[in-house]
């Protein structure tokens, strides 16, 4: 797909980041055409860096440059004129954006910090997703950086086994919250249909409930140790899990904007 300027966007991303899931969900909807460029740890930051940022995604269109997952959904949906990741109606969207800081600030990191603590000892499984669709000279380093890696994974997320405990305590938490929001029979978090709240919530409760759809890099389910599937059994089995889950089903290969009727330009 090209643009109108005929300069593709990139999203720059890790494979198995379920923040870049979020933007790459929302560029597929709304049908926005992009190259996704994805990077092993570590060396993700030699492209985030050079584009002004630092965490993927990372999303490149000409001049511009957009450094979070939420500068990503807020530009996708201007371009597209507004009104579909997020209402026009201010107070309706003042309520969408405070979902989605939520999800952003306690789902995320905490579904991604016991997401780790389960994988870190697995290294065939994490390499086999964290090299997946990177280029072939830093699938060939990983083997080689990946003692840093998950050494830099576990300070910098500070994960131990308590952190990691009190991290699921967390999501569960938060999967409360939602639960108890759909306890009146809504089909949507806010304003009667899917929104970036819903986008959000989906997309970074994925590494909890490993959906079928989801389109980062994962082990299968009968990969993982059977602890974090029991836990990931567990969650599925609440509202707020069937809720995140069918999101993926229904909605995570709608489009809504004719293809490539839109650019990214800034
Ligand atoms: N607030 C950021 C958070 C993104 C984030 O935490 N990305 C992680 C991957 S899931 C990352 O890039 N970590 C490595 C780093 O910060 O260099 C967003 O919404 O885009």
């Amino acid at each position: 797909m090209t643009d109108n300027n005929a300069t593709l966007a990139v999203l720059i991303t890790m494979p198995h980041s379920h923040y870049c899931e979020k933007a790459r969900w929302a560029l597929d909807r709304l049908s926005l055409p992009y190259r996704e460029e994805p990077h092993v740890p570590l060396l993700h930051r030699l492209a985030t860096m050079r584009n002004g940022g630092r965490s993927v995604p990372v999303l490149i269109y000409g001049s511009g440059r957009f450094i979070d997952s939420t500068g990503i959904l807020s530009h996708a949906n201007a371009v597209c004129g507004g009104d579909l990741l997020y209402p026009c109606d201010s107070a309706l969207r003042n309520e969408v954006e405070a979902l989605e800081a939520c999800f952003d600030e306690e789902l995320g990191p905490h579904a991604r910090r016991w997401a780790y603590a389960q994988l870190l000892p697995e290294r065939r499984l994490l390499r086999q997703v964290m090299s997946r669709g990177v280029p072939r000279f830093e699938a060939a380093l990983l083997p080689l950086i990946m003692p840093g890696v998950v050494r830099l994974v576990r300070t910098g997320l500070r994960i131990t086994p308590e952190s990691a405990c009190r991290s699921i305590g967390r999501v569960h938490g938060v999967f409360n919250d939602v639960s108890e929001r759909l306890g009146d029979g809504r089909q949507f978090l806010a304003g009667g249909r899917f929104t970036a709240a819903d986008l959000t919530f989906a997309a970074l409760a994925a590494p909890v409930l490993f959906p079928a759809e989801y389109r980062a890099a994962y082990p299968a389910l009968d990969q993982i140790p059977a602890v974090m599937r029991d836990e990931v059994l567990r969650l599925r089995d609440t509202d707020a899990g069937r809720f995140a889950l069918r999101l993926f089903l229904q909605e995570r290969d709608r489009r809504l904007v004719g293809e490539a009727r839109h650019g990214l330009g800034v």
